[in-house]
């Protein structure tokens, strides 16, 4: 279907949005032109994207209070670029591919991706449809919600202000009558199972790809003035043509480069979808538009970089294929006009599979890396990879029920060494990951935390270095968990899993605290944020980890008062011990020049066939 016939489109639009042209925020007056049939949109904090990953994780885990420390870190993290008709310069991906889904059926002129100030410029009397694509509107997902209800009082996460705020500006246009209002993204789950769709004003919640036919009659049937239904879940493209990717500009430069994963993790939504590695044409030209559009930035969206080139081939896809990726990576840096690129998601094991192949990749992409670690990184110019890693558990009695295959080809009860193995490699190759764990898995006792702070414990004895970010457990809407119940606020924590918590802390603030001040400003600040507020909120358990964390007292003593546990060193395999251990049909597909492989191991003459990836890891 085409709405070119649609009435008031298209005339006159130009005019107002050259006088409202630039940075600035343009001012509000009724579009001229009746506005545009289909309006796109994001939370700010979900599009903004020039002070790299971090500020939008941190807008998503602290609180709205403390924004102060994120304004007056980046004072200019509002400004925004426009292009000329007073559309978005730049989206996150979800948008642009909203936006080229439509183009299918709908004309250009009838379709705008705009800021959250700027919806009154575009929504008028003729437009049918609002688009709104969000990420965490309510910041009930991990790791967002954690931190944000450990300060306590206020919990509403700095996202999910804007989030509303944004939702609270469709709600109050004055043509909201006439048109419907659907959200998709990740994050469109949380207005369902909140069940806020009046108090955000919101018809429908489309779950899955926008590419669906499913999704496009949604917007059909928008336009049609017909009901919508509160919430439908759409099919997933099974085939790697069927994913389209953005022409336009895209926050952070995201561009897909794979779907769903493989490894078949209980707790995890993208596993759900098709194993599908992207086209790398396709991939490079999402790349070149976005340079053409002024982005010098590029980060390739994925579970897990390491699948890509390896999905439906004779190779189980947990043997990386270091060639395709060392192409495609290459290409990517060497594109003229990528200034920077950082890496997404990738998993643990390839790293011990494959040691040639990481030491290949840093060569590749440190030299474009905007992330520099000082005290950790041995490249002449400080330059670090880091990548978003699970480890999740140091149980192996809980991994074997939450992630049975995370580690393959390695067996799940080789978890703690498959991780320092890992870690050591990646380390050496100046990668420092940010690893996220999971506290309060059901089920999870003490001996538990226990085993999984020895793991953090042996790490630190060993020197070896990750960003831990640790979560409490939430069981997301669909995946393989969503029934099972974690704990739901602070206080529920028991010390051990609080001691973990701020264990995790305490060793991500280490290259921070090499300065004479840093660790004395730690030990004040935290404990005066303990009397003034933290103790109240976060009850006694909390007390004893607190003074772990601010170093005030030391661990031997605090373990010497019974107050905390001392992780206990562990003995773990070496990566030839590791291998020792495989499946003997899974050596032929290491790579000899990695070395470690068993003493008399000759590799078979020919390649044999193998079942498929999928099928091997069940
Ligand atoms: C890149 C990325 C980031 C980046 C950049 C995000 C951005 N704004 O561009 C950074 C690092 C900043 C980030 C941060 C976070 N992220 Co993130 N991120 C991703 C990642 C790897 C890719 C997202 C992406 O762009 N995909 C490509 C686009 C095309 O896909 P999409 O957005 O899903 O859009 C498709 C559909 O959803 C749909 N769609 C989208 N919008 C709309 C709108 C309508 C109306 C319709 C009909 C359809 C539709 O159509 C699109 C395709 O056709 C995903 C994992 C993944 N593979 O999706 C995790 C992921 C989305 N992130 C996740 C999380 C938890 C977070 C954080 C909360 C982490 C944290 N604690 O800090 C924060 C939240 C940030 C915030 N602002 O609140 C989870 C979400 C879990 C959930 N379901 O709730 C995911 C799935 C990772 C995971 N493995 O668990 N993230
Ligand atoms: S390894 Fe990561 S992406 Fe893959 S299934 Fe497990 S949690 Fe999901």
């Amino acid at each position: 279907m085409n709405s070119g016939n649609f009435p008031g489109n298209g005339n006159g639009h130009e005019k107002t949005n050259r006088e409202v042209n630039g940075a600035e925020t343009p001012t509000c007056l009724p579009p001229v032109d009746g506005g545009k049939l289909i309006v796109l949109t994001a939370p700010i904090t979900e599009t903004i994207d020039h002070a790299g990953y971090f500020i939008q994780m941190a807008m998503a885990s602290l609180p709205i209070w403390m924004e102060f420390v994120l304004n007056s870190k980046y004072p200019k993290w509002r400004e925004l670029q426009r292009n000329s008709d007073g559309s978005a310069r730049f989206m996150p991906a979800g948008v642009r591919l909203v936006e080229k889904s439509l183009l299918r059926e709908y004309r250009r002129e009838d379709i705008v991706a705009c800021f959250p100030d700027d919806l009154p410029k575009f929504i008028g009397p003729n437009t049918r449809a609002v688009a709104v694509s969000t990420h965490n509107p309510l910041g009930v997902t991990f790791a967002a919600g954690v931190y944000t209800s450990i300060f306590g009082s206020s919990k509403l996460p700095i996202n999910s202000h804007y989030a509303r705020d944004l939702f609270a500006k469709i709600k109050s246009s004055p043509y909201r009558e006439n048109f419907k209002v659907v959200v998709g993204g990740s994050g469109g789950w949380q207005i369902i199972q909140t069940d806020t769709y009046d108090e955000l004003s919101v018809d429908c919640v489309v779950e899955g790809r926008s590419e669906s036919d499913d999704s496009m009659e949604i917007f059909r049937k928008a336009i049609r003035g017909e009901e919508l239904p509160r919430q439908i879940e759409v099919r997933h493209p099974t085939s790697r043509e069927a994913i389209l990717f953005p022409d336009s500009r895209t926050t952070f430069g995201v561009v897909e480069m794979t779907t769903g994963c493989g490894r078949r993790c209980q707790f995890c939504v993208p596993d759900l979808n098709p194993q599908i590695d992207l086209p790398k044409e396709k991939i490079l030209s999402a790349v070149r538009a976005n340079v053409r559009e002024g982005n010098k930035q590029i980060s390739l969206a994925t579970e897990d970089m390491f699948i890509w080139g390896q999905v439906q081939t004779d190779t189980p896809f947990f043997f990386p294929n270091r060639e395709a990726l060392v192409d495609l990576y290459g290409e990517i840096v060497n594109t003229p006009g990528v200034e920077q690129h950082v890496l997404s998601h990738s998993t643990i094991a390839p790293a011990v599979v494959d040691p040639q192949l990481i030491k290949q990749l840093s060569d590749l992409l440190l030299p474009k890396s905007p992330i520099h670690l000082p005290y950790l990184s041995t490249h002449p110019q400080k330059k670090a990879l880091s990548p978003l890693v699970g480890l999740e558990t140091g149980s192996v009695r809980m991994a074997k029920q939450i992630m049975p295959s995370k580690g393959v080809p390695f067996p799940i009860e080789d978890w703690p060494s498959l991780v320092l193995e890992g870690l050591r490699i990646l380390n050496q190759n100046n990668w420092f990951p940010v690893m996220t764990l999971i506290v309060g898995n059901p089920g999870e006792t003490d001996q538990d935390v226990m085993d999984t702070l020895d793991l953090v414990y042996e790490m630190e004895r060993r020197n070896l270095f990750a960003f831990l970010i640790p979560s409490i457990f939430t069981p997301l809407h669909d995946t393989r968990m969503e029934s099972k119940k974690g704990v739901t606020e602070t206080r529920q924590l028991t010390p051990m899993q609080w001691q973990l918590l701020m264990k995790c802390w305490k060793l991500n603030l280490r290259p921070g605290q090499y300065s004479w001040w840093g660790p004395m400003a730690w030990r004040i600040g935290s404990i005066a944020m303990w009397l003034y507020k933290l103790r109240k909120i976060n009850g006694p358990n909390f007390t004893w980890p607190l003074w772990m964390f601010s170093g005030a007292i030391s661990e031997k003593n605090l373990k010497r008062m019974g107050k905390i546990y001392l992780g206990k060193p562990l003995k773990t395999k070496t990566r030839k011990d590791l291998i020792a251990n495989l499946r003997p049909h899974y050596l032929q597909y290491l790579r000899a020049d990695n070395g470690d492989l068993p003493e008399g191991y000759t590799p078979p003459p020919k390649k044999q066939k193998v079942m498929s990836s999928l099928q091997a890891v069940s």
